[in-house]
């Protein structure tokens, strides 16, 4: 590595109230950080029943659902359903739309972070798929007190089998108390963050005060990072995320995201016109808002 790269802004992610009676932790898709391209948010969420995320849309960009504990029960308007357990991980493209609910599977808190990654303007019409891992399949690899999952990209020698549309690293990293350090490349161009899950880390340079949960770091330029766990009894979990850069407009409605504001509108009149995409929303509600007697 020549140039590690450097944290140049902190955020801590104070819980804040989204969806129906869930609490989400938002750092990327805040006031303060509109977007750091391309990711348009990263929530840490945690709920339990009867809270959760009933039917909603979605349309242009991808969420990543990477669970922490418990589960959450996907349903969408196509009747895919499924539930996303702890170390699960579901890639959703929602391209031209996809309509659903995410609700906290069986009883305790079910906690996990949720990325929204934009989508270039070649591929936010696409069709809707999903790339589902499960925990035991997600590439996995450990090196001198060092674990890495790999969620998305290339790590310590493994690479995932998932396909981004918009390309994107994205590793969970757990590093033992006094471990040597973890040094990653991240591509130069791309932009790239820090979340710190548990634990304190030092991150960019060793003289650096240690940061810990909760916290998001925006790291400047440079060719990957470097990261040391210096407490003597804790250990560090942080996320290094980094993506390409589309380099587009951004035009957002809530959980419509365009490159422009005509094409909102257009997405509005979709949606509510249950057509180009959103047809099947015509006829459809969740067996979760079912099962609560929702009109
Ligand atoms: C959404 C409000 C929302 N973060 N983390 C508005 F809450 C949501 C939404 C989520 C969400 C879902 C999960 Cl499982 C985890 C989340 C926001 O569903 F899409 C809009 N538009
Ligand atoms: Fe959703």
């Amino acid at each position: 590595m020549e140039k590690p790269r450097q944290v140049v802004r902190k955020f801590l992610a104070r819980p804040q109230h989204e969806g129906v009676g869930a609490v989400v932790r938002r750092s990327i898709g805040r006031f303060e950080l509109r977007y750091f391209d391309p990711f348009l948010v990263l929530d840490e969420f945690s709920v339990s029943a009867p809270a959760g995320f009933p039917d909603h849309p979605h349309r242009g960009f991808e969420t990543v659902t990477y669970m922490l504990e418990g589960a959450v029960t996907h349903e969408d308007f196509e009747g895919h359903r499924g539930s996303i357990k702890a170390g699960d991980v579901q890639w959703m493209t929602a391209g031209r739309g996809i309509v659903h609910s995410e609700m906290p599977a069986g009883p305790g808190t079910s906690k996990g972070l949720q990325l929204w990654v934009n989508l270039s303007s070649a591929n936010k019409m696409i069709e809707p798929g999903y790339q589902e891992i499960q925990s035991k399949d997600i590439a996995c690899t450990s090196a001198d007190g060092v674990t890495v999952r790999v969620i998305a990209g290339n790590a310590m020698g493994v690479r995932s089998p998932v396909r981004t549309r918009t390309p994107t690293l994205y590793l969970d990293f757990t590093v033992r108390p006094r471990a040597a350090a973890v040094r990653q490349p991240v591509d130069a161009s791309w932009n790239a963050f820090a979340y710190v899950l548990e634990g304190e880390g030092v991150f960019g340079a060793e003289r650096c005060a240690p940061v810990g949960a909760h916290h998001l770091l925006l790291l400047g330029q440079g060719d990957g990072l470097e990261v040391w766990n210096k407490s003597p009894d804790k250990t560090l979990r942080f996320l290094l995320v980094a993506g390409e850069p589309i380099g587009e407009p951004v035009a957002q409605l809530g959980p419509f995201v365009m490159n422009t504001e005509e094409e909102i509108d257009m997405t509005v009149d979709d949606f509510e016109r249950y057509a180009n995409g959103f047809e099947k929303a015509r006829h459809w509600k969740s067996q979760a808002m079912v099962a609560l007697g929702v009109e």
